[in-house]
């Protein structure tokens, strides 16, 4: 008998018996901290209202006329497309009411943004963001995400100071992706978790705890493009993947593309080139968040021969190179260095 699709819809759903939303996630989390005040799960419930915001915005884009780019330039030099600002100003308006964030900064802001100066015992965290990750994607409806960064505030230094810390000392990180879907992964320091937006009912439901990365995965990532000056390590890290069999996929997009090798293994890479000699990514916002997913998830994140999260941050809008991914292949990777 032939099987439609509405059967197979009835029997996914039939398998869904225990329906668990980001916020009930949090809020079981949050029970298993005996003192938690609560400030840390109205922060995540801030971040998921952005992504349910940003990714309303996004389907919409070619039908509300906002794709496409501003006159201004970000503080990396980069032209802004509109929805780098309308993210960036969502992002802001929802972390600005919870009172438990002292500073923000993101990719979008030359300086953090301290948003509370008086000191208060609720003003526990600084979030760093990326508010549009690989926004040039946007007008031909590729995949783009927003990532962020949870870290504890300290009080006893500068704001500008707070947030330099390293990402290691991150409480919390994770991204969303809006894709074919809407995905929120996220980790607190004890696993990494998924949840998929569904829009019929406007929540995010849970549909893996304890993500693990497969150990290996013949597929490469990177921006092929800039091969010729990649630095000799990583030019023969290519010519052995390509003489064993691997596939190269490339979206252009960190989120999507690390996104892809958390779920089916393989490497992402970011390497240094000539244009961009310390890499193009941003450690604060980009690397360190999309490290911490990595590593809870059983994988690897290094820059050059450092571990990612150990890497000392001088400056918020710092860039590092990146090689991320299953295990064995980050160490394939070294073995080239
Ligand atoms: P963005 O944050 O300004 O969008 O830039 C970061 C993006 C990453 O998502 C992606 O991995 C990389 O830039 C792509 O760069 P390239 O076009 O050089 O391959
Ligand atoms: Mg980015």
């Amino acid at each position: 008998m032939e099987t439609s699709g509405l059967d197979l819809e009835q029997a996914a759903l039939a398998q869904r018996d225990n329906l668990t939303t980001l916020q009930s996630h949090i809020l079981a989390g949050e029970r298993q901290h005996p003192g938690a005040t609560g400030t840390f799960s109205w922060i995540l419930s801030a971040l998921s209202l952005s992504a349910k915001v940003i990714s309303a915005k996004i389907r919409r884009a070619r039908l509300m006329d906002v794709l496409g780019s501003v006159d201004n330039v970000n503080v990396q030099g980069e032209r802004q497309q509109k929805l780098d600002v309308i993210a960036n100003e969502t992002l802001l308006r929802c972390l600005g009411k919870r009172t438990g964030v002292a500073i923000v900064a993101s990719e979008e802001n030359e300086e953090p943004l301290i948003l509370r100066t008086s000191p208060g015992p609720d003003q526990r965290y600084c979030v760093l963001f990326d508010p549009l990750d690989g926004s040039s994607n946007l007008d031909t409806c590729g995949g783009v995400g927003t990532i962020f960064s949870i870290l504890q505030h300290d009080p006893s230094v500068a704001p500008e100071r707070s947030v330099l810390q390293p990402g290691a000392r991150q409480v919390a990180a994770g991204y969303i992706l809006y894709g074919s879907s809407t995905v929120f992964v996220f980790t607190a320091g004890a696993g990494v978790s998924m949840f998929v937006l569904d829009p019929s009912i406007g929540a995010f439901l849970k549909v893996a705890d304890d993500v693990r990365i497969p150990a290996s995965g013949k597929t490469y990532s990177l921006n092929e493009g800039n091969r010729p000056t990649f630095p000799a390590g990583y030019q023969r890290y290519l010519e052995y993947a390509q003489q064993n069999g691997y596939s190269s996929r490339y979206a252009g997009a960190m989120v999507a593309d690390v996104h892809r090798i958390l779920l089916q293994g393989g490497v992402f890479l970011y390497p240094p080139t000539k244009k961009a000699p310390d890499g193009k990514l941003r450690l604060m916002y980009e690397a360190n968040p999309m490290a911490m997913i990595v590593e809870q998830a059983g994988g690897k994140a290094i820059a050059g021969k450092e571990r990612i999260l150990d890497l000392a941050p001088q400056t918020l809008h710092q860039r590092t190179s990146v090689v991320m991914g299953s295990p064995d292949e980050v160490a394939h990777v070294l073995r080239f260095l």
